[in-house]
This record gives C-alpha cells, sequence and structure tokens, in this order.
C-alpha cells in the first residue's frame, strides 16, 4: 500500500499501522474484521500509532506490508483480521507482524463463552448515572463531580463529553455551582464544606451506603468501638469512616482482626465496606469475634445484594472455565473481587477495561471463557467483547443466570422529576 495512505487527516503524527475492520477482496462480499479492536490494543501497547479502516484483500504474491488472514468465523461464515504498515517505517512493519502474529495464531478456533448473570451495572450505579445525566440536563453543562461517579473509565470518559468536570475535592469547584456527590458516599465533612461554599448538592451516594453510615452513626452513638471492615484509602470507607472517626477503626483482615486492642472489648461493633468478597470477609468477622465474643453487627449484612449477586454468578461458573475475564476498571473495588474470586477457583483471571485489553496469550488453549462485568461496568463493554471474541472464529454464547435482579432506587431528590 502506498505510503500516503497512511498520512493523518488532520495534519497530526501519521498512523503508522493500519487495522483493518474490513478485508476487500477484488470481487465478492468484504470480510469483516470485529477482532481489530483485539490487534489494536496489541498496537497501542507496543507504542504504534494506528487507526482503522478497509484494507484491500491482496490476491495471490502478497504485497510487501500488508498482512491479511480469513478464517472461520461466527455463524457459519468468515471473519478476517489484518495490518497493513506504513512501507517507509520498519518499527511499525515490525510491531505490525508480532500483533498480527500473536492474534492470528489464537484466530479460527471455536470457543464457548459462558455469561455470568447477573453482571454490570447495579442500582446504585445506574442511579449515580442517571443523577449526573439529569443534572446536565437540567442545569448544561458544567456539572461538576466530586470523585469518579462510579470506578469506571468509560463512564467517566462519557459523562465528561457531556460536559461533566470531575474533581477530586470541593476546593476546585465554583462557589455555588451544581455538584454531585459520588455513589460511594462521603463524610459529614464534606457535606459541611458544600454547604459552606453553597454549592448545589446532588447527593447520589448509594442508599445501600448510606445505611451503612447510619449504622456507624448509630452503633458509635451507643458507645461502641466500630470496626470497619474495608479498604484503606477507598472512597466509600474515607466517607464511613468519617461518620464517627475518633470511634471507628479499619481492619483490612483477619489477622488484623486477631491483633485488635479495643478500650472495651466487651463493646464492640462491625460494619463493612459493601463491595467486598463475601468469603473473604466471613473469615474477618469469624477473627473479630473469635477475639470479641460479645461483638454485635449489622441485622443484615452490609455487602450489598448487587456485590454478592456478582460473585455467586461468577462462582457458578468460574470452575467450569478455563478463562475468567472481568469487565471492569482497575480502581474498582467490586470488580477485582470478581477476579480474585475466580483465581480462588482456580481459573486464571484478567480485569479488563474493554475488548482492547484482552491479549492474545490469555487466549492460548482456552475454549471455555467465563464472561462477567463489576458493577460499575457499562452492558455496552460486555457487547464488545463479545463482538471482538466472535471476530477470533466460531463462538457460542451461553448465559448462566443464579438470580434475577430487581432492586430500583428512585433518584436523588434535585433531579427526581413528578
Ligand atoms: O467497587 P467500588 O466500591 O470500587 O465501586 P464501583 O466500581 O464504582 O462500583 C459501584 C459501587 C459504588 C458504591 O458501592
Ligand atoms: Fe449500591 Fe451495591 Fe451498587 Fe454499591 S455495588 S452502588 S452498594 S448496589
Amino acid at each position: 500500500m502506498p505510503t500516503s495512505d497512511f498520512d493523518a487527516a488532520d495534519g497530526g503524527p501519521p498512523p503508522r499501522v493500519l487495522v483493518a475492520d474490513a478485508l476487500l477482496p477484488a470481487d465478492g462480499p468484504a470480510v469483516p474484521c470485529p477482532a481489530g479492536v483485539l490487534l489494536a490494543g496489541e498496537l497501542a501497547r507496543a507504542g504504534a500509532a494506528h487507526r482503522s479502516g478497509p484494507i484491500p484483500l491482496p490476491g495471490p504474491g502478497t504485497e510487501e506490508g500488508v498482512l491479511t488472514a480469513v478464517f472461520d468465523g461466527p455463524d457459519g461464515g468468515t471473519a478476517g483480521l489484518g495490518a497493513a504498515a506504513a512501507p517507509d517505517d520498519p518499527a511499525a512493519g515490525e510491531a505490525a507482524r508480532a500483533a498480527f502474529g500473536a492474534w492470528r495464531a489464537v484466530a479460527g478456533v471455536p470457543r464457548r463463552v459462558l455469561l455470568a448473570a447477573p453482571r454490570s451495572f447495579c442500582a446504585g450505579v445506574e442511579r449515580a448515572v442517571e443523577a449526573v445525566e439529569r443534572a446536565l440536563e437540567q442545569h448544561g453543562p458544567p456539572v461538576y463531580v466530586r470523585k469518579q461517579i462510579v470506578h469506571n473509565s468509560r463512564v467517566v470518559a462519557e459523562l465528561e463529553e457531556r460536559g461533566a468536570v470531575f474533581v477530586d475535592e470541593l476546593d476546585a469547584v465554583p462557589e455555588g455551582a451544581v455538584t454531585v456527590f459520588s455513589a460511594h458516599g462521603v463524610s459529614p465533612a464534606v457535606h459541611a464544606e458544600a454547604e459552606r461554599r453553597r454549592l448545589g448538592v446532588i447527593d447520589a451516594t448509594c442508599p445501600l451506603v448510606s445505611k451503612v453510615h447510619a449504622e456507624a452513626r448509630r452503633f458509635a452513638g451507643r458507645g461502641d468501638t466500630v470496626v470497619l471492615i474495608g479498604h484503606a484509602g477507598h472512597e466509600e470507607v474515607e466517607g464511613t469512616l468519617g461518620e464517627a472517626p475518633e470511634r471507628t477503626v479499619l481492619v483490612e483482615n483477619a489477622e488484623q482482626a486477631a491483633a485488635l486492642e479495643v478500650d472495651d472489648p466487651g463493646r464492640v461493633s462491625y460494619l463493612t465496606q459493601t463491595t467486598l468478597a463475601v468469603d473473604e470477609t466471613a473469615g474477618v468477622v469469624d477473627a473479630l469475634r473469635d477475639r470479641f465474643p460479645e461483638l454485635r453487627g449489622p441485622d443484615s449484612a452490609d455487602i450489598c445484594y448487587a456485590t454478592t449477586n456478582r460473585q455467586e454468578a461468577l462462582s457458578a461458573i468460574a470452575a467450569e472455565t478455563d478463562l475468567v475475564l472481568v469487565v471492569g476498571s482497575g480502581n474498582s473495588s467490586n470488580s477485582v473481587r470478581l477476579v480474585e474470586l475466580a483465581e480462588r477457583h482456580g481459573t486464571p483471571a484478567h480485569l479488563i477495561d474493554g475488548p482492547a485489553d484482552i491479549r492474545p496469550g490469555w487466549l492460548e488453549g482456552a475454549a471455555a471463557i467465563g464472561l462477567t462485568a463489576g458493577a460499575s461496568a457499562p452492558p455496552a463493554l460486555v457487547d464488545e467483547v463479545i463482538a471482538a471474541l466472535r471476530g477470533l472464529g466460531p463462538l457460542s454464547v451461553t448465559e448462566h443466570e443464579t438470580t434475577r435482579e430487581t432492586v430500583r432506587f428512585s433518584l436523588p431528590s434535585p433531579v427526581r422529576r413528578g
């Protein structure tokens, strides 16, 4: 292909590799290349500038620098993979050959996807995302959001595109501006600061996180030491700790629980972060109870229904699969817990923000792939992963539903209609 095919349309740095979104034979229909996103991910990791577009399917006497393959695809059809590097760029050529070779090696073989259900957005995330969308509709941009509304890069990027401005702390918000608090909750000190600065607050804290805050106030109010089981530095933990900071201690694991010293061992209560692993947390509570036999806790578990359901759904399929992919971002606690859970079932597991994060080596010998998504990961990302995998060969997708979720929360009052 001529070097001019690689010129950037916008005058920016030229993409040195073209990734096929379709292969075009001289005659006959185009061959779709839905796995192009996988190739693009590999090129991105190699630092190779690239863009996608159609590539002519070379006939006999393959053109220099153009790499194409056509193989059995989904539904009895064909699928393709293709890459072409700028002829004047040997480094791009090398990157294209490596990426193409790695993905070609795992393409064209049949696979099964076992799709865990429930997965993806929970009721608290639906509510929080919709709160920002409604605030944008009602007030117009910018709408400020303290911290990521939920821990997902795609959600944040899409809301940013629509005019949401994510800030770390309220001092970055102009006096009086509309400000959304994230689903993870905030401490009373943050509420006080917002009031002082006369911000128009829309509190998108999940009602199930607010319930834990209320428990913290109740347990501390009756004179107990409150043991919060959770991860240091996590926003939800920061918020809950802030309810009764002088009476609350954070415990991250069973070892810390066993070594905990308190003023009055007869007056200890525990709470948990909502997004922990159910099995691990039970071990921490057991260790606390061994140490403080009169330990009291919440009436019902603080680990929420959505976290629990996603873990149960994954547990039901993990052992039957060769590989588990969890769609979610790296700072999403509940998503990371799903990866660890699959690993405890003995299955290699990886957290991916989307299809571009999948590595070809993971698929070697992986005939059955378990797929799930954390509570903050949009369902569309799961669809994108399946679409990309379909581009690698015949794919059967079976959903395994362990329970059906019907929980819905009403929107925060400032953005509720009617
Ligand atoms: O799992 P974490 O708590 O990190 O949060 P997320 O990924 O934004 O998922 C939604 C839960 C929000 C608060 O429970
Ligand atoms: Fe609420 Fe649970 Fe979703 Fe967190 S994971 S937002 S606590 S429903």
